[in-house]
């Protein structure tokens, strides 16, 4: 298994898109009843967002979404995957707080709109933004009790609104995000951490490891909710996890070789085990002891078992270097250097705009052999995948809509799709790109670009589609079987 082929295609059922969330297109933050997210809360602390910037307005969707179908359509998409707002739902988030209607009411319309225009939606449920009342009230996601029994009302209320519409649920995108940057680096909202320059309150050593937890469990608890009341004949439900592709620094180094396969465990694994084998993995166990929260029988049956399909959000690839040592506390990794240059100097992939972000096409092959190896041949919906590009911001714009890079990077990425479906037996079935516009990219506010359409900030949020947006249709017209 080592270059790309050109003869590997993809099954003729197979679902390609794009991929949004809420808080990054919607603005709109205060209408028809909106109340605040943590994410609001966030951006209103100077220092946190790049430019100072917020999602007061993004790309304005919340007033747009006749225009975004339009170049939904245009674009040739056959699905749009999307979050919801839950503060829109319910703006202070609780069980036992008002459901607002008119925030009810956009979501049911624009997914009426969706399916009149042929377009299949899947729908997440929670991409980061919590009311900000429940992290107020009862110190949202780190409170177990609380936060499962109101996430799996909030998911009820939208079930009984959607369930007969939306057959494809995401309950939560990425938990490690939500988890590592929220309760121990402190750059997401809400930015706790250990390091008292960020932030005065927080445990970096602890709150992570509580938080994924709790999510899980919810995850667990608003599927059972799912299967047992709403699922009907067709629909399906699971969870959307992040994870880069780990290849060792220095391949002829065992402790190298382990550590690529542990930080894919305290990433991937940390969520996906408990799901498909009902534990947390022996590396973390090891290294965290007391402060990974222990599985009750009532906890696990919850989630053992909750994947419908796994969900992907991937970018790129990483070389990762054991550290030698005890682990520091605070470590989420899996004690190890996680690099973009290998032994030999050789970097993982070409620079983008966001530092973390070295495309790697043949990681995402190896990641989806791993995937279908470690969790039994789950059948796996990409639902991110895409690229920023060094500079694009600063360039004129006929140049930055013709955005080969971007281009490169999607054929790339579906060829090596194409080859895990074909030759490694990999049942990958869909895949949305990240993402149908630019928008707000969070702790990088608006300088960093992941559209496939150009969004004008300046000029009334107006949309041009890139040349990215219409070679995708072509690359996939290539790959999906007739
Ligand atoms: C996704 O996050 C988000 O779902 C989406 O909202 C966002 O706009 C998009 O990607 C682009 O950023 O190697 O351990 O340091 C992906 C965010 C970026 C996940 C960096 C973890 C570093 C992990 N991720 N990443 S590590």
């Amino acid at each position: 298994m080592g270059s790309i082929t050109t003869t590997s295609t993809l099954p003729p059922d197979f679902l390609w898109g794009f991929a949004t969330a809420s808080y990054q297109i919607e603005g709109a933050v205060t209408e028809d009843g909106r109340g605040p997210s943590i994410w609001d809360t966030f951006c209103k602390i100077p220092g946190k967002i790049a430019g100072g910037a917020t999602g007061d307005v993004a790309c304005d969707s919340y007033h747009r979404t006749a225009e975004d179908i339009a170049l939904l359509k245009e674009c040739g998409a056959q699905a749009y995957r999307f979050s919801i707002s839950w503060s829109r739902i319910i703006p202070l988030g609780g069980r036992n707080d008002p459901i607002n209607a008119d925030g009810l009411q956009h979501y049911i319309r624009f997914v009426n709109d969706l399916l009149a225009a042929g377009i299949t939606p899947l729908v997440t449920l929670f991409h980061w933004d919590l009311p900000d009342e429940l992290d107020k009230r009862y110190g949202g996601l780190l409170n177990k009790e609380e936060f499962v029994k109101d996430f799996v009302h909030y998911a009820q209320v939208v079930f009984e609104a959607l369930a007969g519409k939306v057959k494809h649920w995401i309950t939560f995108n990425e938990p490690w995000c939500s988890s590592v940057l929220g309760y121990n680096v402190g750059q997401f909202a809400p930015g706790r951490t250990s390091d008292r320059t960020k932030s005065p309150v927080g445990d970096g050593s602890r709150e992570c490891w509580v938080v994924g937890h709790n999510l899980l469990v919810a995850h667990g608890a608003a599927v059972r909710v799912y299967r047992e009341e709403f699922r009907g004949v067709d629909g399906e439900i699971g969870i959307t996890l992040n994870g880069d592709w780990a290849e060792p620094w220095d391949p002829s180094n065992p402790a190298d070789v382990e550590a690529s396969e542990r930080k894919l465990e305290f990433t991937i694994g940390w969520f996906a085990d408990p799901i498909y084998k009902g534990k947390y993995p022996d590396s973390m166990i090891q290294q965290l002891g007391d402060r990974l929260p222990q599985w009750t029988e009532e906890d696990i049956s919850l989630v053992r078992g909750s994947n419908d399909f796994y969900g992907m959000n991937h970018y790129c690839a990483n070389y990762i270097k054991a550290k030698t040592g005890a682990p520091d506390p605070d470590d989420t990794a899996g004690n190890l250097e996680i690099l973009q240059q290998n032994k030999n100097g050789e970097f993982v992939g070409p620079e983008t705009q966001s530092t973390w972000l070295r495309p790697s096409p043949i990681g995402f092959r190896k990641l989806l052999k791993w995937l279908s190896e470690r969790y039994e041949h789950p059948k796996i919906y990409v639902t991110e995948n895409g690229t920023s590009l060094k500079g694009e911001n600063d360039l004129p714009l006929e140049e930055l809509l013709q955005d080969d890079f971007r281009t490169e990077y999607f054929r790339g990425y579906v060829a090596a799709m194409a080859d895990a479906s074909a030759l490694d037996g990999v049942n990958v079935r869909a895949y949305m790109a990240w993402s149908l516009m630019d928008n707000f990219e969070w702790a990088d506010g608006y300088e960093t670009r992941f559209g496939c359409t150009y969004v004008d900030y300046e000029n009334g949020q107006k949309r041009i589609p890139k040349d990215s947006a219409k070679q995708l249709r072509q690359i996939f017209d290539q790959y999906i079987q007739k």
